[in-house]
C-alpha cells in the first residue's frame, strides 16, 4: 500500500529501528577471547577518541596519564571532560547516549557510583547486540599478531555473529617481520610464503574480506610490489574483497599512542588506477579526510568493483555525515554501505548505531517525501527493502555472503 505524507515519517522510523544491522568493520572480539574483549563503563571512558580530547584539552602529560591503571584513567576522563567541562563532543555524547539507554542517572552520582550501577546493568555481549540491533559484525583480525590470532584455535564463540577479516597492515608496516612469521607458521621458505600463510589463515578463519589502511606514501605498494600483486590475485581467486581504509597517517603525535594517529595525504587517482588494473578484484573503500569524499563518490560511479563504506573515525561527526550522506545518495542512489561502527568497546555499538539512525531518518524522509510529491508510490515494502539493503544487504551482496 502506498504511504502518505502523514504516516511516512513514523513508518520509516519504525523500520529503521527494527531492522537488523550487519556491522562491516569493528575492532570487537567475542567475550571468550578474554584479553581482547572490551566492555563496561571504564573501557568506554578510556576510548582513544576521549583520550585525545583529554590530552589536548588539559595539561595532563600523556606518559603520566598512560602510567595510571584503567580505573584512574577513566575517573580522570570523567572528571575532566564530563564534570569540569561540558560533554558536547561526539565521543562524549556517545557515553551519555549509552547511560541514557541504560536508564543510569548522572545527577547526584559520582564516577564510582555510576561505574557500580553500570556494571550491574551490563551484562553480556548478547545484551549489547540486542540493544543495538546488530545481528552480526566483522572483527579486525591480524594474522601477524599470533596472540590475537589464537582466537581461531578455539571454537567456544559464535562464528555466525563474529565474522573474521584479515587485517594486513603489518605487511606494510613491517614486511620483513611479517615474512619471518609467515615462514615460521608455514615451515615454508619460498618467495610466496606470505600467500601460503594467508591461505592457511583463510582456511582457519573463513574471513569475509581482507583489509589494509594506506596513504599516498604506501598506496603504490599495491600496484608495484610483487607480494601485493600475488595477494590481490589470491584474493580474487577466493572472491574476497580488499577493504582499503585510505588517508591515515599513523603517530602524528607518538606520545599519544593509539590516540595519536591523524590524517595523511591520499591521491585517489591511484585508487582509480588500481580498480582499472585489477578489474576482477573488489574493493571496499572508506576515506578519512573530508577532502576526498567528493572524488571518492565520483569514483564509485565509475568503477563497479569499488564500493564505498561508512564514515571512518574523523569523518564520523554528525555535521559531516549529514552533508556527505546526502551527496552519496544524490550521486549513487542507495548503492553504497552507509555506515560501520568501528567499535572497540562492545557497548559502543549502542551509541554508534543510534547516533547514525538519528541522522539517517530525517535525510531519508526528505528523499521519500520528494518521491511522494512527484507521484512515485512509496510503500512500506519499499522502505523495508531499502533499509534492509542499507543496513545489511548492500554489504552482504558485495561480500557474497548471506
Ligand atoms: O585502522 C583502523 O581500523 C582504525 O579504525 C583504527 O585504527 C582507529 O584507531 C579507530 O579506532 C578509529 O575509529
Ligand atoms: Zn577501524
Amino acid at each position: 500500500m502506498t504511504l502518505s505524507n502523514d504516516n511516512l515519517s513514523n513508518k520509516l522510523l519504525n523500520i529503521i529501528n527494527s531492522t537488523a544491522i550487519f556491522d562491516l568493520h569493528t575492532h570487537l572480539f567475542p567475550p571468550t577471547h578474554k584479553t581482547f574483549f572490551l566492555s563496561g563503563f571504564k573501557n568506554l571512558l578510556n576510548y582513544h577518541y576521549l583520550i585525545a580530547e583529554l590530552l589536548t584539552a588539559t595539561d595532563i602529560d600523556a606518559s603520566t596519564f598512560y602510567s595510571y591503571n584503567d580505573e584512574k584513567k577513566a575517573s580522570i576522563i570523567w572528571n575532566e571532560l564530563f564534570e569540569k567541562r561540558t560533554p558536547v563532543s561526539e565521543a562524549c555524547a556517545g557515553v551519555l547516549t549509552i547511560l541514557k539507554e541504560l536508564n543510569i542517572e548522572i545527577k547526584n552520582q559520582n564516577f564510582t557510583a555510576i561505574c557500580n550501577e553500570y556494571d550491574k546493568k551490563i551484562h553480556s555481549d548478547k545484551n549489547i547486540l540486542e540493544l543495538s540491533n546488530v545481528s552480526s559484525l566483522v572483527m579486525t583480525n591480524n594474522p601477524f599478531d599470533l596472540d590475537e590470532w589464537s582466537l581461531f584455535d578455539n571454537n567456544d564463540w559464535d562464528k555466525k555473529i563474529y565474522l573474521a577479516s584479515l587485517r594486513l597492515d603489518d605487511l606494510i608496516l613491517d614486511y620483513e617481520g611479517s615474512l619471518e612469521k609467515a615462514k615460521d607458521q608455514t615451515s615454508n621458505d619460498e618467495a610466496n610464503s606470505i600467500v601460503t600463510y594467508l591461505e592457511k589463515c583463510y582456511l582457519q578463519s573463513n574471513p569475509v574480506y581482507a583489509a589494509v589502511s594506506l596513504n599516498s606514501a604506501t598506496f603504490n605498494t599495491l600496484l608495484d610490489d610483487l607480494t601485493w600483486r600475488n595477494i590481490l590475485e589470491w584474493l580474487q581467486s577466493k572472491k574476497l574483497p580488499l577493504s582499503l581504509m585510505l588517508g591515515v597517517k599513523r603517530s602524528v603525535n607518538k606520545d599519544f599512542g593509539l590516540a595519536g594517529d591523524g590524517i595523511g595525504d591520499m591521491n585517489l587517482k591511484e585508487l582509480s588506477n588500481l580498480c582499472n588494473s585489477f578489474p576482477k578484484n573488489k574493493f571496499l573503500v572508506t576515506c578519512l579526510s573530508l577532502n576526498d569524499q567528493h572524488e571518492l563518490t565520483v569514483l564509485a560511479r565509475k568503477h563497479p568493483n569499488l564500493r564505498i563504506f561508512g564514515f571512518w573515525w574523523f569523518m564520523n561527526q554528525p555535521t559531516l555525515i549529514k552533508q556527505i550522506l546526502k551527496m552519496r545518495i544524490d550521486m549513487l542512489g542507495f548503492s553504497f554501505i552507509p555506515q560501520h561502527s568501528d567499535a572497540r568497546v562492545s557497548d559502543q555499538l549502542i551509541y554508534k548505531w543510534s547516533h547514525f539512525k538519528k541522522i539517517l531518518h530525517p535525510i531519508l524522509l526528505e528523499y521519500y517525501q520528494d518521491l511522494l510529491n512527484k507521484n512515485f508510490p512509496v510503500s512500506e515494502a519499499i522502505l523495508q527493502r531499502d533499509i534492509n539493503n542499507l543496513f545489511s544487504g548492500n554489504a552482504k551482496n558485495f561480500l557474497e555472503i548471506n
